[in-house]
């Protein structure tokens, strides 16, 4: 893999036949509309949309949707091998690449491509971007939706960077949209505006699959993603000094905005249709958030915006999302040491975290448990935790069902969790409780399932033999009968 910028990698995506072009959509909904049908109801591979002539903005301004909508971009993006890309390969593969990935932190450069244009002062127009409205109830228009939201610890310098989702407000505000507990939420509300400072913010819109893949996983808290952004390139990413916000900028992204936020200043956000196909917030009321007074804009010429298109799972960021999810549970079952752990698989129905599964071979008693419980409260992750064993394919969901409802007892292998972490988008807090609480972060919490599938260990070898014909049998009849079978299996 060698991209240094989305550009690059857009002609290796071309030249794959995964890209398509769509000329004259509107930003007002058609372009997510087209996104949505493509997603979930398209054949696959789903292609990777570049919109351009959009009614309203300058010829060559474009729209970018799904950058991870195809297991083969997720492969090439992250720089996996391209030959063995079905879903839990691309788990093992990442898992695999992940733990030796060298941390690469960014190099600083006196100018790159992103300040070929240069917006300050009244210049400042976030208007003149293409940025999309989704859904017929969304509130607003949204520009950063597949972007990046960098940060600055102010006690200890590192640099954060995670998607936000970023309302266009006007001209020159946005509204940033920062869920409880993500590190962006906690460097603003508990550093910057608990002492009642600014806080300086920068946000690339127009971004590389690297830096998508990294915005939206979970670099641990005071690392930067920056170091991984380059550990998966191979190579330092280059960034200039943000005249404004001293924080580093990414020298090749497409757009970059410099501002600030100010204690206490909020604008209304939303509604938004959000990722687990729900306008999951307070519904369709909306809810105040930061302001982001924009100080500058830099963009390259012909700038392409890109976005994600979240809606009613499978969408165009439910696959990358169970595959980084799924490779983060498994990285963290094998840091505490756990043995014995075949595969982990976040459903994209379950909105590709909600419904988590993990398959071992079971080594002691209370083995199938102790996953349980430790993959239920992985950050960010969970709702439902399901244990299965490793003749059960996590990622095959009527494998999972007959597991589940075949090997537990539902009273003895369903637990429930009470008071665990949850944040504003979960719909099954009511909306009447969220609005109690006005402004993020609200103090809300959701019970979380663990169902444990596995034979229990002591009676396993006593267990109802399984009806089905043996690995041997079967290709016996395969290779005698291929005269009737083949056309037909
Ligand atoms: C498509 C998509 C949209 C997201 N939108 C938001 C959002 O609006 N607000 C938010 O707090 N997290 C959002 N997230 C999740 C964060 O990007 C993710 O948790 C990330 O790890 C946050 O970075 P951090 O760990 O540095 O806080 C989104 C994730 C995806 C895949
Ligand atoms: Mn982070």
């Amino acid at each position: 893999m060698a991209y240094k910028c989305l550009r690059d990698w857009l002609e290796t995506v071309e030249l794959r036949g995964e890209l398509k072009r769509i000329s004259g959509a509107s930003a007002d909904l058609e372009m997510s509309g087209i996104a949505e049908i493509i997603c979930r109801g398209g054949k696959d591979p789903k292609p990777l949309l570049l919109f351009d002539d959009i009614p309203g903005y300058p010829g060559g301004y474009r729209t970018l949707f799904g950058l991870f909508g195809s297991p083969w971009r997720i492969a090439s993006g992250l720089g996996l091998p391209e030959d063995r890309i079905d879903r839990m390969s691309l788990v093992r593969n990442w898992t695999k690449r992940f733990k030796d990935l060298p941390l690469i932190p960014p190099k600083m450069v006196s100018s790159g491509p992103v300040q070929t244009n240069s917006l300050t002062g009244l210049q400042v127009d976030l208007e003149k971007l293409p940025a999309p409205r989704f859904h017929e109830l969304d509130g607003g228009r949204y520009l950063g939706t597949c972007h990046a939201v960098i940060q600055r610890d102010p006690d200890t310098g590192w640099v954060n960077a995670g998607a936000y989702r970023i309302m266009l407000v006007d001209r020159n505000r946005l509204a940033l949209h920062a869920i409880e507990g993500k590190h962006g939420s906690i460097i603003m509300n508990k550093k910057y505006f608990a002492r009642g400072q600014v806080m300086p913010v920068a946000i690339a819109l127009g971004i590389d699959p690297a830096w998508w893949w990294m915005s939206t996983g979970r670099a641990p808290w005071g690392v930067s993603e920056y170091d991984y952004v380059g550990g998966i390139k191979g190579q330092a990413e280059e960034v200039i000094n943000g005249p404004y916000t001293k924080l580093p900028l990414p020298a090749h992204a497409e757009v970059v905005i410099e501002g600030e936020c100010h204690p206490g200043d909020l604008v209304d956000e939303g509604p938004f249709g959000e990722w687990n196909g729900y306008y999951g917030n307070l519904g369709v009321l909306p809810v105040p958030e930061p302001v982001v007074r924009v100080k500058a804009i830099y963009h390259r010429d012909n700038p392409i915006l890109t976005c994600s298109q979240m809606s009613v799972p499978p969408h165009d960021s439910t696959l990358m999302m169970a595959v980084s999810w799924a490779a983060d549970m498994w990285a963290s079952l094998e840091t505490l040491g756990i043995p014995g752990v075949k595969g982990v698989w976040g459903h994209e129905a379950g909105c590709a975290k909600l419904f988590n599964v993990v398959s071992i071979e079971q080594l002691y008693s209370g083995h199938s448990r102790e996953v349980g419980l430790i993959i239920s409260q992985r950050p960010n992750v969970g709702k439902y935790t399901v244990v299965v064993e490793d003749d059960i394919d996590p990622s095959n969901l009527e494998e999972v069902v007959w597991a589940i409802t075949t090997r537990a007892m539902p009273k003895d292998s369903i637990q429930i969790l009470e008071r665990c972490r949850s944040g504003s988008s979960d719909t099954t807090i009511p909306v009447k409780e969220k609005k109690q609480y006005q402004i993020a972060p609200k103090p809300l919490y959701s019970s979380r399932v663990v169902i444990d599938a596995c034979r229990p260990l002591e009676s396993k070898n006593e267990w109802y033999p399984i009806a089905g014909i043996s690995p041997q049998l079967r290709e016996q009849i395969f290779e005698k009968w291929k005269d009737v079978l083949s056309g037909v299996v």
